[in-house]
C-alpha cells in the first residue's frame, strides 16, 4: 500500500470516527416579529444555499429578551445535524408529504425525495417531496415552528423532547418562529417561504385524469360524457401516453394528431387541458429537443464530465442540470411553442427525479442518480454533488416551468403541478400525494397527508381520489369522492392497467352520489375561492386540522379524520368513526337536494358566527356562479355573524391592480330579525362577476329561515 492511500486511509477513518463537536452559534438576529435566524460558526453560504427561503432575511434587530427556543449545532465528520430541545407536552406538526398520523410526535421522515410507488400506508416511508420543518403548540395554544435550512440528504426526528436533523453535509442556518398561535406561526412560515400565487378559478373545479387516455377521441368522448350526464368538471390531463415516444415537448403522431384542434374543442365545451412534462429527455441524436439541450450544454454530468444517462420512459435520458440559470432558461424556452397549442396547464412528474436502475444488483440501486453526478450551479448556487441538489431538483425545475409558462402567457395565471418539491416550493407548483392505492387506508391516510402539506407551507393539495393503483370499487370511490370534493386539489385519477375510474364507471346510483358531491363542491367555489386568495396573500392553508378551531382544546390535537375547510366549514367524512369535534354552535348544511340522505357524503357544519358565500350550480367555472350569490348565516349565541367573499377575474393579473372585490358580509340581530349587509369592501372591483340579487338562508338550531335582497341593500330575515 502506497503512502498516500494510507494517509487517505486514515483520514477517512478519523472523519468517519471523529468525535460529534458542538458549534457555537453566532449572535442570532431577529428577522421578523418572533423570527429569529441562528447561525453556527463556520456556516457557508457557499455551501449550504438556500433553497427553502423566498428571499435573503434582514435584520430586524436582537433576540427578544423573553425567547426561549434556542438550537443547538453539532458536526461529525463533515455531517451537521441542528436540534431543539423541548420541555413540556408538545403536539408535533408538519414535516411535509408523510405517511403516517397528522400527529407527529415521536416520528422519523427520512428527506429524500422517492418515486415509492405503491407507498402503503407504513409511517416512515420515503416520498417524493423534502420539508425539513415542524411544527409544535403548546397546551396553551401558542405554537413555534422550526426550519432547516438545508437540502442536503437528511433524516428528521420529531420526537417530544427534541426535534433534530441530521444531514449529510454542511453546516446550515435554523430559523424559528415563536408566537401566539399555530396559525400565526403558518403566517410567519409564510414570511421566510412566500405564499402559493393565486391559481386560476378553473383550477379549483374537478379534474378528470388517467394514465393515460391514449387517444384525442377518447378525450373527447370523456369531456362529453360529463356534459351530456351533467357532472361538473373543468379540467381534462393528458398523462404521458400524449407523447411520441415519451419524449417530453412532443405529440404522439397518431394518437394526438393534431393538439391545437382537440384543446380548441375542449375550450369550446367549457373544459382546461392539462399535459404532462417530465425531467428526463430522450437520448436521440434526430430529437430538437435533444439537440438544443446537447448544443446548449446544459445536461447533468458525471464526475468524469461526461453527460449522465438514466433510464426513464423513453428509455436513456438526460436531463436537464436546473441549478445552472442557463439550463433553466433553456428550459423555460420550451414551454413557449408547446403552450400555443392551447395547452392550459402543466404537470411535472417523475422530478425527484426517478430513475430506473433496476438493471443493477438491488443493493446498488438508488432509483435516480449515483450521490456523486455533478450539478454545475451558477448564479448564488455553487457547484455541488447530488447529495446536495437531490431534494431540490423538482423544485429547481418547477421554478424553470413556471418561469416558461409565464413568458409563454404573461397574462395568465400559471396552472402547474409537481410531484417532487422542497419546503418553500409553494411558490411555484401545487401537489398531489403521488402513486396511492385504492384501498379504505389510503382513503383515510389523505386526509392527514394533506392536512400536513397544509401545515408546511403548501396548500394546495390533494389525493388521486379512487386511489391510483388497483382497481376501485364504487363503494370506494363514492366514499372518497364524498369528502374529497372539500380538499384543495380534486382530482381523480387512475394508473394504467386498473378500471375506469370516472363518476359514472360505477352505475347509476354512484353516478348520482357522485353527481351530488361535485356539485357541492362547484356550490362552494365563492367560499374556496376566498380561502385561496387567504392562503395566497398569508399561508393561511385551505385546509385545516380541527384543533384549527380552539388551538387549546387538546382533545382536537389529534382529530384527523374530520378537518376543516377555512375556519368555518367543518368536513366530516362518511368514513369517520366518533371524530373529535369542536365545541360551540355548529349547524348542519345542506348544499345540494338529496345531500344529506346520501350515505356517502360527508356531513357539513356551519361555525356559529360565520357566513359562508355560496353560488348555484354550475358545470364548470367559465359560468358566472354568482347569480344569485347565496350566504348562508349561521349566527353565535348573540344572534351575529361575518364573513368575507373575495372575487376577481378568475384569471390574469388585474387584481394585482386593485380590480378585485374584498367583501365583508355581517349578520346583526334585532329582535326576531337577522339584517345581513355588506359592511365592508376593498378593490375596484371592475372585473366582478356582477352580482345583484342575494339569497340568505339563516342557520339556526336546526332550522332554516330563508330571504333574499339585493348586494346593495341587504337581506332581512326573519326568524321566530
Ligand atoms: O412511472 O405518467 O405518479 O400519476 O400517472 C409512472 C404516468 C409515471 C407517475 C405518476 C402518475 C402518472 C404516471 N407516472
Amino acid at each position: 500500500m502506497g503512502l498516500k492511500k494510507l494517509l487517505f486511509l486514515i483520514s477517512i477513518f478519523y472523519i468517519t470516527n471523529a468525535p460529534a463537536q458542538n458549534v457555537a452559534v453566532k449572535k442570532p438576529v431577529l428577522v421578523g416579529e418572533r423570527i429569529v435566524q441562528f447561525i453556527p460558526e463556520g456556516f457557508d453560504k457557499s455551501k449550504t444555499p438556500s433553497l427553502i427561503l423566498k428571499e435573503e432575511p434582514r435584520s430586524k434587530g436582537t433576540m427578544p429578551k423573553d425567547w426561549s427556543l434556542i438550537p443547538g449545532f453539532v458536526v461529525n465528520g463533515n455531517k451537521a445535524s441542528a436540534y431543539l430541545k423541548l420541555s413540556g407536552d408538545i403536539s408535533l406538526y408538519g414535516g411535509g408529504e408523510v405517511t403516517g398520523p397528522l400527529l407527529r410526535n415521536g416520528k422519523l421522515i427520512k428527506l429524500w425525495n422517492t418515486d415509492t410507488g405503491a407507498y402503503g400506508v407504513e409511517e416512515g416511508k420515503r416520498l417524493y417531496q423534502s420539508h425539513p420543518w415542524v411544527m409544535g403548540v403548546r397546551r396553551d395554544g401558542t405554537a413555534f415552528g422550526i426550519i432547516f435550512d438545508t437540502s442536503w440528504k437528511s433524516e428528521l426526528y420529531t420526537n417530544s423532547d427534541e426535534i433534530r436533523l441530521n444531514t449529510e453535509g454542511a453546516l446550515f442556518r435554523v430559523f424559528i418562529i415563536d408566537r401566539e398561535s399555530p396559525q400565526a406561526v403558518l403566517k410567519g412560515l409564510a414570511e421566510l417561504t412566500g405564499t402559493i400565487e393565486m391559481p386560476p378559478l378553473w383550477s379549483l373545479g374537478y379534474h378528470q385524469c388517467r394514465f393515460s387516455y391514449g387517444t384525442e377521441k377518447r378525450v373527447l368522448e370523456i369531456a362529453d360524457t360529463f356534459r351530456a350526464k351533467s357532472i361538473p368538471c373543468d379540467v381534462i390531463w393528458m398523462d404521458i401516453d400524449y407523447m411520441d415516444g415519451y419524449r417530453v415537448f412532443t405529440f404522439h403522431p397518431q394518437n394526438f394528431p393534431n393538439p391545437s384542434a382537440l384543446n380548441n374543442k375542449l375550450h369550446n365545451k367549457g373544459f382546461r387541458a392539462v399535459y404532462m412534462i417530465d425531467p428526463g429527455v430522450k437520448v436521440d441524436k434526430n430529437y430538437s429537443v435533444y439537440q438544443s439541450g446537447s448544443e446548449k450544454d446544459i445536461w447533468v454530468k458525471k464526475p468524469d464530465g461526461t453527460e449522465y444517462h438514466g433510464k426513464v420512459w423513453p428509455g436513456d435520458c438526460a436531463f436537464p442540470d436546473f441549478t445552472s440559470p442557463k439550463a433553466r432558461k433553456w428550459w423555460s424556452g420550451l414551454y413557449q411553442d408547446f403552450l400555443a397549442k392551447g395547452i392550459d396547464g402543466v404537470w411535472n412528474d417523475m422530478n425527484e427525479p426517478a430513475i430506473n436502475d433496476s438493471e443493477l444488483p438491488q443493493e446498488q440501486r438508488l432509483g435516480t442518480m449515483p450521490y456523486e453526478t455533478m450539478h454545475k450551479g451558477g448564479g448564488n448556487l455553487p457547484a455541488g454533488p447530488h447529495l446536495l441538489y437531490h431534494n431540490a431538483y423538482g423544485r429547481l425545475m418547477v421554478e424553470a416551468s413556471r418561469d416558461g409558462i409565464m413568458a409563454a402567457n404573461p397574462d395568465k395565471r400559471p396552472f402547474l403541478l409537481t410531484r417532487a418539491n422542497l419546503l418553500g416550493g409553494q411558490r411555484y407548483a401545487a401537489t398531489w400525494t403521488g402513486d396511492n392505492m385504492a384501498s379504505w387506508e389510503h382513503l383515510k391516510l389523505s386526509v392527514p397527508m394533506s392536512i400536513t402539506l397544509g401545515l408546511s407551507g403548501q396548500p394546495f393539495s390533494g389525493p388521486d381520489i379512487g386511489g391510483f393503483l388497483n382497481n376501485t370499487s364504487g363503494d370506494l370511490w363514492a366514499n372518497w369522492l364524498g369528502f374529497g370534493v372539500f380538499m384543495p386539489f380534486v382530482r381523480g385519477h387512475a394508473c394504467a392497467g386498473t378500471n375506469d375510474k370516472e363518476p359514472w364507471a360505477f352505475g347509476e346510483a354512484i353516478e348520482n352520489t357522485s353527481r351530488i358531491a361535485l356539485e357541492r363542491r362547484y356550490r362552494l367555489i365563492p367560499y374556496i375561492y376566498t380561502l385561496f386568495q387567504n392562503a395566497a396573500t398569508t399561508g393561511i392553508p385551505v385546509m385545516a386540522p380541527v384543533f384549527f378551531s380552539n388551538p387549546k382544546d387538546l382533545t382536537l390535537r389529534n382529530e384527523e379524520q374530520a378537518f376543516l375547510l377555512g375556519e368555518n366549514l367543518l368536513v366530516i367524512p362518511a368514513f369517520a368513526k366518533n371524530p373529535s369535534l369542536p365545541s360551540g354552535i355548529w349547524e348542519d348544511l345542506s348544499l345540494v337536494g338529496g345531500d344529506l340522505q346520501d350515505k356517502y357524503q360527508a356531513k357539513l357544519k356551519v361555525r356559529g358566527g360565520s357566513i359562508i358565500p355560496t353560488g348555484k350550480i354550475i358545470q364548470n367555472t367559465t359560468e358566472n356562479s354568482f347569480d344569485p350569490l347565496t350566504l348562508v348565516v349561521c349566527p353565535d349565541e348573540q344572534g351575529n355573524a361575518v364573513g368575507k367573499l373575495y372575487t376577481d377575474a378568475g384569471d390574469g393579473w388585474g387584481f394585482k391592480k386593485g380590480d378585485y372585490n374584498l367583501m365583508t358580509f355581517s349578520a346583526k340581530k334585532d329582535g326576531n330579525t337577522i339584517s345581513i349587509t355588506m359592511s365592508a369592501k376593498d378593490g375596484n372591483g371592475k372585473a366582478e362577476n356582477k352580482i345583484e340579487k342575494i339569497n340568505a338562508e339563516v342557520l339556526l338550531k336546526g332550522k332554516i329561515y330563508k330571504g333574499t335582497g339585493t348586494l346593495k341593500e341587504g337581506v332581512q330575515v326573519h326568524i321566530q
